[in-house]
């Protein structure tokens, strides 16, 4: 029996059995290469620890930064204008380190710094952006409540102008990455009558501002190297100025224009976490024998790395067809619940599928798919669930909106 692997030169490893290597350019290929030897160096030597003992390791803070991977496809203020796939091959690096670490990169380019980018006044994104893109700056973006997840429209969140012109905000969210380390938040909240999705407006909050406070969620079983939290706004006052003010954030249409840019960077990062499932157990049932036998030399084991090398493979060529149009300008947001539904849904199955063939090896911290696998809950379920995506798709599909019983 031949124990030989194949040797491959894809920058994507042995996975890549179509040549998506050969989709890329070469500064795309070095991109990959950086941001991957970061991970190696500062990520995996230590991420089982923090997420043993669920840390976010502010320290890695300086050294994604110094890779330009803070807002990196957000154009000027300091940021590195690279292309929607660029950042897309960096979310894959990193989520194959961690999601926790990859959520890092999301939240603070993908929501807080585009909401500022794509919505704000120029003099606060003079203000604000080139500091969060050399992480001096950590921001979060607070969309999500207690009682409105995949129905933002019924946010309870809401802002009053006061006769001094000031802005008064009350409510809470919750699931707020970030949040307890953030020195500011873009916080959406009900400028209108209750349930008016169109008096939707965002809100640049510094985080010291009184009556804010944030407190992280915990305990938690996934995304333990990683803060989600709890704010409470109690009458926090900001001036007129606060406001983000252009016509594009007006309304939910605001905070999705972010959403998409952060389920975009999920389609690519899920399939990181599931490349780095396979290759762990590719290795490992080389090296394992049973019965006197590689694992990987029974066909059982065979047959399951080969489905899951197939997912890999239509996981990453979606995303690159994705990125692509993004790139291009052609990009419709149904694309995006296409590629966030099939990636985060196979790289869940992949994950898991490379936990049990690692034995009782694979429930340790030593082996990386469990921790994908819990992980992957929160990335599946986060910026739109299975569920949700499912019927956006069907609706484009049909034409029919079948969000709530009445099918509004
Ligand atoms: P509807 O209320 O009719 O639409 C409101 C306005 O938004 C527009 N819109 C979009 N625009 C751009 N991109 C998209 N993907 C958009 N989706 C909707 C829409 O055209 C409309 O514009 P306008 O000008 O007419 O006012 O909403 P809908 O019927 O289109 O959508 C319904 C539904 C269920 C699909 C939507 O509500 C939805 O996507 N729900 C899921 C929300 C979600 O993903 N929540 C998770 C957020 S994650 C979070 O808050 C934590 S931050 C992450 C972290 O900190 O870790």
């Amino acid at each position: 029996m031949s124990m030989t692997q194949v040797k491959t030169a894809s920058v994507f490893g042995t996975v890549d059995l179509t040549g998506l290597d050969g989709q890329l350019s070469e500064p795309e290929r070095q991109l990959v290469r950086e941001v991957r030897t970061m991970v190696d160096e500062h990520i995996r030597p230590n991420i089982a620890g923090w997420y043993e003992r669920a840390v976010f390791p502010r320290e890695i803070v300086p050294e994604m930064a110094k890779l330009g991977l803070l807002g990196m496809h957000l154009q000027g203020y300091g940021c590195a204008g690279r292309s929607a796939v660029d950042y897309g091959l960096a979310a894959s690096e990193l989520e194959a380190g961690d999601s926790g670490l990859r959520t890092f990169v999301s939240v603070q380019g993908s929501l807080a710094m585009s909401a500022i980018h794509k919505h704000g006044s120029e003099e606060q994104k003079q203000t604000w952006l080139p500091g969060m893109a050399k992480g001096e700056i950590i921001g979060c973006f607070g969309l999500t409540e207690p009682t409105a997840g995949s129905d933002p429209a019924s946010m309870a969140t809401h802002a009053v102008r006061d006769a001094s012109g000031d802005w008064v905000l009350n409510g809470a969210k919750r699931w707020i990455g970030l949040a307890t380390i953030a020195d500011v938040a873009i916080i959406w909240a009900q400028t209108g009558e209750p349930g008016d999705a169109r008096g939707v407006r965002g809100f640049i909050v510094p985080t010291n501002t009184p009556g804010f406070t944030a407190v992280a969620i915990e305990p938690k079983l996934s995304m333990r190297a990683s803060v989600q939290c709890d704010i409470t706004l109690a009458d926090v006052r900001l001036p007129a100025e606060a406001i983000l003010p252009e016509d594009s954030a007006i309304g939910l249409k605001g905070p999705f224009a972010c959403l998409n840019e952060a389920r975009y960077g999920i389609i690519w990062g899920a399939m990181g976490a599931a490349r780095d499932s396979f290759d762990e157990v590719l290795r490992y049932s080389g090296e394992r024998l049973q019965f006197g036998t590689p694992l990987s030399g029974f066909q059982l084991t065979q047959a399951k790395l080969a489905d899951m090398a197939l997912e890999i493979n239509k996981g990453y060529l979606l995303a690159l067809q994705i990125g692509r149009a993004k790139d291009a300008g052609t990009l419709d947001p149904t694309m995006i619940s296409v590629g966030k539904l099939n990636n985060c849904r196979e790289a869940i199955k992949i994950a898991r599928e490379a936990r049990e063939m690692l034995g009782g090896n694979g429930i340790t911290l030593d082996y990386s798919p469990l921790r994908h696998a819990n992980n992957l809950e929160s990335v599946r379920t986060y910026e739109g669930t299975d569920e949700i995506h499912t019927l956006i798709l069907g609706r484009k599909l049909t034409g029919i909106g079948a969000f709530t019983a009445s099918g509004k």
